[in-house]
């Protein structure tokens, strides 16, 4: 079994951890604990957003709507044991654990912007390992055009899913040739810890052209498929949550413009700024959408 902060730090400490860290007495606990992962092309020059930040305003549903419900609530989910069940039309299907999917010498650090479909954003340093990479353990066969990802289903755990806020469990789904772009990741840790409950402990999707519902957090299923997947947003509300979810600063949300973010820590008064195409990622897929309406296809 692998130990977590949660498991040897009492928890004011784990709360305000990183000043812990900085103490004499925990180095001796720290190291052991430490992800690596290699540094990356991919990832942004711009400076990430502070632990604290990253782990204390989060959408995560499953443990309520408000954006610190998942720092409150999220300690109840259980993540080790945990397996990820890959099938469809694959070679391999099975149960996976995640040290199979995301061994420790595959890891690589990525920083990458996180652009909210709310219009604020974050930079995260993300652990994790390529998608890709995953995908070709388990050996895509030929007729697979989607990949389809769900997230845990456990209501004693996650009270959220004892409430009609969504159709659970939440789903989540990409083409193909998005899932093989090396920009999609399943990440693991977040700096140098194992992701937070939170964040989608123990192992979830990152897409960072993408609005960030479309990074499923706490992935059990992944399955690929020959006809586009259900996506939890998409299917309720088709007008206002595409499929595609590309960032686009140019196709508003009927409800709200989509041409700003409000950075998060950005200062009372700062923080906001103009929103990238593909959030920033268009020289790595722009060529995945080429010939498509993306008003359309949005
Ligand atoms: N299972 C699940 N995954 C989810 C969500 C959720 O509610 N449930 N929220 C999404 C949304 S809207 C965003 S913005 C990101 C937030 O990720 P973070 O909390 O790690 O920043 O997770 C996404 N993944
Ligand atoms: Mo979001």
């Amino acid at each position: 079994m692998k130990l977590t902060w949660a498991d040897v730090t009492p928890k004011p400490l784990f709360l305000n951890r990183r000043s812990f860290i900085a103490s004499a007495g925990a180095l001796i606990a720290s190291p052991a604990l430490a992800l690596t992962g290699k540094p990356s092309q991919f990832s942004t020059d711009e400076k990430p957003n502070s632990f604290e930040e990253i782990t204390n305003y989060n959408n995560f549903y499953e443990f309520g709507t408000g954006k610190e419900d998942p720092a409150r609530y999220a300690d109840s989910l259980t993540t080790d044991p945990w397996s990820v069940e890959i099938g469809g039309l694959v070679d391999r299907p099975g149960s996976y654990g995640v040290d199979d999917l995301a061994p420790d010498n595959a890891l690589e650090e990525r920083i990458y912007r996180l652009r909210c479909v709310e219009a604020w954003s974050m930079v995260v340093p993300w652990i994790g390992v390529p998608l890709v990479s995953v995908l070709n353990k388990v050996g895509v066969q030929p007729s697979a055009k989607y990949v389809a990802f769900e997230t845990l289903y456990r209501p004693e755990e996650m009270p959220g899913q004892n409430r009609p806020f969504l159709d659970w469990p939440y789903r989540e789904g990409l083409r193909l040739d998005e899932a093989m772009n090396p920009l999609a990741i399943l990440a693991t840790g977040l700096y140098s810890d194992p992701l937070p409950n939170q964040n989608g402990a123990p192992i979830r999707l990152v897409v960072p052209w993408k609005y960030g519902f479309k990074s499923i957090k706490s992935v059990v299923k992944i399955t690929l498929t020959d006809t586009q997947p259900v996506a939890t947003w998409n299917a309720l509300q088709p007008s206002e949550y595409g499929f595609y979810a590309n960032v686009n600063p140019q196709v508003d949300h009927p409800r709200w413009s989509q041409a700003t973010e409000r950075k998060i820590g950005g200062g009372l008064f700062g923080g906001r700024e103009e929103t990238l195409m593909f959030n920033g990622y268009a020289e790595q897929v722009a060529s995945l959408y080429a010939g498509m309406d993306l008003a359309k296809n949005y």
